[in-house]
């Protein structure tokens, strides 16, 4: 490890990308002897315009944004580096997992085919991607410490839990700093079921399983619950080759708007294997001899349900982590914990603005960032205005399911003459036909069309503007980014049609928009 100072001073020290990833190694093994990571300048006798409590996304985004408009803030973080939970427990360890799915259920497709290995009955392991996300994620920290280091010019204390004294005031590791205003990101927790057994060895949420995994799941796993990490963590854990079964209190995923996009989605999972009983209720979990789970009880429509199982994994929905900022300065949350913001993400406490998962859904990146930089906006002194609204969404099964804008049964009950265009077309023998065909989906397309993704248009026939997609494939996400501010700007069927596609491109949208564009009448496709 190179060694880039002790519970120290950091400040205009010549750090590089390698040096903070030994700095992060070793305090992530040993926090204490590390000491506080300070990178605050000596020199700057200016107020700070805000302490961010809590350097993950928001906190990170909103600093930097706040610094860029000549303002001085200060990031006060308990972990050794910045960026939070999505690089260090959350979404890019479900990136590698949703990776490992897709290539599997390739490979487990073509097992013993081309140059394919035969996979017949075999079970990968779990625990060697956990350990390789364990040990990969320190590069991605280091990059974050050393951008908001070298490049953005934050000022920051690291691995030191900040201790909110008043509405301008953090106590950090015992020393006192002040701002005109505390910006709230403190993120949010896994919301763990309040059931017997909940704490046995073998039972894991998303941040214990990247921290605690032990051993080799055994296989038959039972997953809990129905939305997105559920489905993404259980279809990981099916495509290693293993038996899952997932217990749903209501529908499984329900997120998704469009019915078809849903169907198709779900029975592919099922068709991979995935066992799914909705309207399950997790009552317990048991303890075998040696301390570790040995089965889950269920009650399902059924009747009560006993699973066999050494691994249990749940995702129940987070829960914001606002206790302190309660207990500190009796700021307003509302039943599920989330810190109460109005449109300028003020909290009900004066100069106390929240960010990020800590204000309640969307939990996503996107908001994480967004609301960081209206709040350093705010706090700055520009009037403001931020709530969340028609964003672009997705998720992993095996494959990476994009969405933006109407379900075809909400255009319906929106719009009176709504226009759909489809891939596969329909067709009365299923969807055994190759296409869509494009980016790593052109082996299925040839040999297991059905396979081969599905997606969908969703247009007003009268005002001609495209008003939903959809889409289960792989490569879509990027460009529904951009298709929905187009779509928020009124994109139409004939602008599609003008547009200039890569073909094979993962989405059929443009070339299907330009079939249609020069009928008057518009008609289903
Ligand atoms: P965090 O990143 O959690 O930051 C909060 C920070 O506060 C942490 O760094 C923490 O150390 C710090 N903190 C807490 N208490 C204290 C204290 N007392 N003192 C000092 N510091 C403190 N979103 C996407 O857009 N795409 C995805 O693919 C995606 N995948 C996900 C997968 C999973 C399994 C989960 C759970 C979430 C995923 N998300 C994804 C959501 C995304 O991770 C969050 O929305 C985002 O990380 C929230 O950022 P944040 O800054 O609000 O919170
Ligand atoms: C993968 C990666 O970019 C690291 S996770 C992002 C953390 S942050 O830039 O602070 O939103």
């Amino acid at each position: 490890m190179l060694n880039i100072g002790r519970v120290g001073d950091f400040w205009r020290k010549p750090t590089t990308i390698e040096s903070w990833a030994g700095e992060i190694e070793h305090a992530l093994a040993s926090p204490e002897t590390t000491g506080r990571i300070s990178n605050v300048n000596p020199l700057d006798t200016r107020e700070f315009d805000a302490i961010f409590v809590g350097g993950g996304a928001a906190g990170r985004f909103g600093s930097a944004y706040l610094r860029a408009m000549g303002g001085r803030q200060l990031i006060v973080d308990r972990w050794p580096f910045l960026g939070g939970s999505c690089p260090h427990n959350a979404c890019v360890p479900h990136h590698l997992f949703s990776e490992c799915a897709a290539e599997l259920m390739l490979a487990r497709s073509f097992s013993g085919r081309f140059w394919f290995r035969d996979l017949d009955g075999v079970t990968t392991s779990i625990k060697e991607m956990v350990d390789l996300f364990r040990k990969g994620r320190v590069g991605p920290h280091a990059i974050m410490n050393y951008q908001s280091q070298q490049q953005l010019d934050l000022e920051f204390i690291l691995n030191a839990p900040a201790r909110i004294i008043d509405n301008h005031t953090v106590e950090v590791m015992g020393e006192r700093f002040k701002a005109r205003n505390l910006i709230l990101g403190l993120g949010a927790r896994g919301n763990d079921p309040q059931v017997p057994g909940i704490n046995l060895k073998g039972v894991y949420n998303y941040a214990s399983l990247v921290e605690t995994l032990d051993h080799e799941p055994g296989e038959t796993i039972v997953v809990v619950g129905g939305s997105k990490t559920a489905v993404e963590y259980g279809c990981f854990f099916n495509a290693t080759g293993r038996r899952v079964i997932m217990l749903v209190r209501s529908k499984l995923l329900r997120l998704i708007p469009d019915e078809d996009t849903r169907n198709y989605t779900i029975d592919r999972m099922r068709e991979q294997g995935i066992e799914i009983v909705e309207g399950a209720e997790l009552a317990g979990i048991e303890s075998g001899p040696d301390g570790r789970v040995a089965a889950v009880v269920a009650d399902t429509p059924d009747g009560q349900r006993r699973i066999a199982t050494d691994f249990v994994f749940h995702a129940l929905g987070e829960r914001p982590n606002s206790e302190m900022a309660v207990e500190a300065l009796g700021i307003k949350t509302d039943d599920k914990g989330a810190v109460i913001v109005d449109d300028q993400l003020r909290t009900s406490v004066p100069n106390v603005y929240a960010i990020g998962d800590l204000i309640g859904p969307p939990m996503e990146m996107f908001k994480a960032r967004k609301s960081g930089m209206y709040a350093a906006r705010a706090a700055m002194g520009e009037k403001i205005s931020y709530l969340p609204a028609d964003w672009p969404d997705f998720l992993h099964t095996h494959y990476e399911v994009s969405w933006l804008g109407l379900g075809e049964e909400e255009a319906k009950r929106r719009y009176r003459n709504v226009v759909t265009m489809r891939m596969p077309p329909e067709n009365p023998n299923g969807l055994d036909v190759a296409l869509p065909a494009g980016d790593r989906v052109m082996l299925y397309a040839m040999l297991k069309p059905h396979l081969s993704g599905f997606q969908k248009l969703i247009i007003d026939g009268d005002s001609r503007r495209i008003i939903g997609a959809h889409h289960v494939g792989y490569g879509a996400k990027d460009g529904f980014q951009y298709l929905n501010v187009l779509i928020r700007q009124g994109l139409t069927i004939d602008q599609m049609g003008e547009m200039n596609e890569l073909f094979l491109n993962p989405t059929h949208f443009i070339q299907l928009c330009r079939l249609r564009a020069g009928q008057q009448e518009l008609r289903n496709l």
